[in-house]
């Protein structure tokens, strides 16, 4: 068995931000539209009017302050409310495809490494621009990387679930580095017309080397030894998309709201904080670690309230932005990417010997951590 480490990480940020003020002025609008237009069938009584969203219930309800998107006049404009892309040609890089080589570009710079360092590719986020061929294997193309690519989706804990198979890999000799990607355009799949969950997400892409220790550069800013990886799922139907290869063989309608992201929030938040705060705890245990003397927690980034309380299971106290760092409030949900973003951002300040646990939880249910330490 050989030692892993993660020896790179990227990150690709669109340029666009919406705020949250810009975006309940622009869902206000449509609840106007939508309750003008509808004003007799309300008066009826067949249907229910929509209420409008507020900015002080969303910074209070989730932490998110804005998101960035790859395209927003689409999405802010009441009479469409999702983002505008064009159909990109098959002989043309795909834009999911395309944010994750910018991501990946960083990780490798980063890792001192190239190409053909390369074994492996894994494109693990929450939703795949299309059946096939694999996303992994287009980026592969274009990166130039030899060998094997594949996708994976395991929802938000995407991340995590793709650094333990590159970390397999790696420990067991099959592949010297394998690249994970997590290009992540939730807007796309985003019910921007629904006010329960209009603010939640937020696009962009991350980028892991994941290569065995002996081979890693001098040029690495940083390597983090794999100490462990821990998996776990759970069925639960209270995050569900419904979009599928079966839709119109089953003549489902495609924009029917089942077909784009939905949850039950509160359920969520109540069920999976303690099952990712015993997972971690659990993980560290086997490792024969105690969670307080974890530096730091990098977790995934849903909800700000979530990450508090599994903060504090964790550590018995109020876990501060040095113990557990929020990046939620710039980036919103980014599905997979979260923890990634929260480790990226927020690694370089630790000392060699420091232990930390990035973690993600979410869809599935799912919950994955990847325990480390600084070289
Ligand atoms: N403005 C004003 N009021 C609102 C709004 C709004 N926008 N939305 C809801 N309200 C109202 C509700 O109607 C309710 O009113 P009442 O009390 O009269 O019934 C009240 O505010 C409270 O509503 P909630 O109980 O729903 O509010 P919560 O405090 O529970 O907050 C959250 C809602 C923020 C959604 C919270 O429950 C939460 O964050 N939960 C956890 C969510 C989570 O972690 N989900 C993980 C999903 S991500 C994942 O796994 C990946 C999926 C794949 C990505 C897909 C890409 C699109």
């Amino acid at each position: 068995m050989y030692r892993a480490i993660i020896s790179g990480t990227g990150l690709f940020t669109p340029e666009h931000i919406i705020t949250n003020a810009e975006l309940v002025e622009s869902f206000n609008k449509y609840v106007a539209l939508y309750n003008a237009r509808n004003a007799e069938r309300i008066a009826a009584g067949e249907i229910t009017a929509l209420q409008e969203s507020s900015v002080e219930f969303i910074e209070k309800a989730s932490g998110i302050k804005q998101r960035y998107v790859l395209e927003k006049t689409g999405v802010l404009d009441p009479e469409r409310m999702y983002p505008r892309f064009t159909e990109r040609p098959d002989d043309e890089l795909s834009l999911e495809a395309e944010i994750a080589v910018a991501a990946a570009r960083e990780a490798l710079a980063a890792a001192g490494k190239t190409a053909a360092d390369i074994d492996g590719v894994i494109c693990a986020a929450a939703n795949m621009q299309r059946a096939y061929p694999a996303m992994a294997i287009e980026i592969q193309q274009e990166l130039g990387i030899n060998g094997f690519a594949f996708d994976m989706n395991v929802a938000c804990s995407s991340a995590t679930f793709g650094i333990q198979q590159a970390a397999d890999a790696v420990r067991c000799g099959s592949a010297r580095a394998v690249l994970v990607v997590n290009p992540e355009i939730t807007s796309a799949h985003l019910e921007w017309r629904d006010r329960d969950c209009h603010f939640i997400f937020g696009d962009v892409a991350t980028a892991v080397v994941v290569e065995r220790a002996e081979l890693a550069s001098p040029s690495a800013a940083q390597k983090w030894e794999v100490l462990g990886t821990k998996l776990a799922t759970q069925f639960s139907n209270n995050i569900r998309n419904n979009f599928g290869f079966m839709n119109s063989a089953e003549d489902s309608d495609p924009n029917a709201r089942d077909k784009k992201f939905r949850q039950e929030g509160r359920k969520v938040f109540k069920e999976v904080v303690p099952i990712a705060a015993a997972h971690i705890e659990g993980h560290l245990d086997t490792l024969g670690i105690k969670p307080t003397d974890v530096r730091r927690y990098w977790l995934h980034q849903a909800n700000l309230g979530m990450n508090q309380l599994v903060g504090k299971k964790l550590l018995g106290r109020e876990a501060t932005a040095d113990d557990a760092p929020i990046i939620l409030d710039e980036f919103a949900n980014t599905a997979s990417a979260g923890s990634v973003i929260a480790f990226h951002r927020h690694n370089a300040d630790l000392a060699a010997g420091d232990l930390g646990v990035i973690c993600s939880f979410g869809a599935g249910y799912s919950v994955g951590s990847v325990v480390v330490r600084k070289l």
